[in-house]
């Protein structure tokens, strides 16, 4: 099927990890939703419909944990669906999708800003605050907190293989906030000096169980053992709807080379590696989740999913 390249790059680029992050993947399936559309030349309904639903699901298949993504595409595909209840112009369904498009991405933006307000109040002066990976959302939270004069500082986990706690690290030091870079198996060692713990979410399950970065439910344990509260920043976008049927959350297995050049890998014969990029964290470990419609008890995932969000399982049964 003929897909502007654009579309194509913006699949390679979340596919690669070059653009990466839940909520950023988001934004940017949106974005190519929006590209597509102003771009297909194609006269008929259903002939876009049809390629519509092609490159939701070319969009879809490039990262299969962050539900943020299907989300995403979700949000505007059923706006333009709907339309097709009443419509049979194709200008008018490019506009929705756009238009459902832009609106996704600008709410997603006012949501991490939102988190980031809400969580600040949670950080108080001369907090030790660790975090895992780099999270947009988080990021927020301690960007809201340091600019409205809270001082503490971050501990920030590497989180190999791909390293996005450096970036953390970078951009935190860059807001003048005193940051420290751990290896990732120095976090219980370093737990006792921690009062709390912030990290973002790829996915949450209806029962409120967290799906993030490969290592958080580790650091979880050691919160818990240490009693230290552990916080989750998640846009209500990141609540998988799939999971209120008892689906579960598919974790993304990445190339071994991620974890070892191919050039050691081959010195390492009869070695197998693994690379899962995510891990489960169970509600019970998790001290609340900061939403931007709030701050929620695990166990209330399924009300943000049913009631605020009034997903129903037929509207997903499509993608
Ligand atoms: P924000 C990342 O996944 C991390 O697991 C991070 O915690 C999560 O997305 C949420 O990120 P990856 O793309 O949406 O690095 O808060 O695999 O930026």
């Amino acid at each position: 099927m003929d897909v502007p390249s654009q579309v194509l790059k913006i699949a390679e680029d979340i596919k690669s990890m070059k653009v990466r992050g839940a909520g950023r993947i988001a934004r940017e399936a949106a974005r190519a939703l929006i590209i597509f559309s102003e771009q297909s030349e194609d006269k008929d309904v259903s002939g876009f419909m049809k390629k519509l639903d092609y490159v939701a699901r070319l969009l879809i298949n490039t990262r299969p944990t962050a539900v943020s993504l299907p989300n995403a595409i979700r949000y505007v595909l059923s706006r333009a669906y709907k339309t097709l209840e009443c419509t049979s112009d194709v200008e008018k369904l490019r506009e929705v999708v756009v238009y459902s498009a832009r609106k996704f991405i600008s709410d997603s933006l006012v949501a991490v800003e939102r988190i980031g307000d809400i969580g600040s109040k949670l950080v108080k002066d001369g907090m030790t605050i660790l975090t895992h990976c780099h999270s947009t959302a988080v990021i927020s939270i301690l960007k809201h907190a340091w600019f409205s004069g809270k001082r503490f500082n971050v501990i920030c986990t590497e989180t190999r293989p791909k390293f996005q706690g450096r970036i953390t690290a970078r951009i935190l030091s860059g807001f003048g906030i005193p940051t420290t870079l751990i290896v990732d198996g120095a976090t219980r060692y370093f737990m006792h000096d921690v009062d709390v713990i912030f990290v973002g979410a790829d996915a949450i399950a209806s029962n409120g169980a967290l799906v993030n970065k490969i290592g958080t439910s580790m650091i979880a344990l050691a919160a818990r053992e240490a009693r230290k509260p552990f916080f989750v920043a998640a846009e209500t976008y990141k609540f998988a709807p799939e999971t209120l049927s008892g689906k579960l959350i598919k974790v993304e297995e990445r190339p071994e080379n991620e974890v070892l050049p191919k050039r050691e890998i081959e010195k390492m014969k009869g070695v197998s590696i693994r690379n899962p990029a995510f891990d489960l964290t169970p509600p019970q470990y998790i001290t609340a989740i900061i939403t931007e419609r709030g701050v929620i008890p695990p166990q209330a995932a399924v009300s943000i999913l049913v009631e605020f969000l009034g997903w129903s399982l037929e509207q997903f049964s499509k993608f």
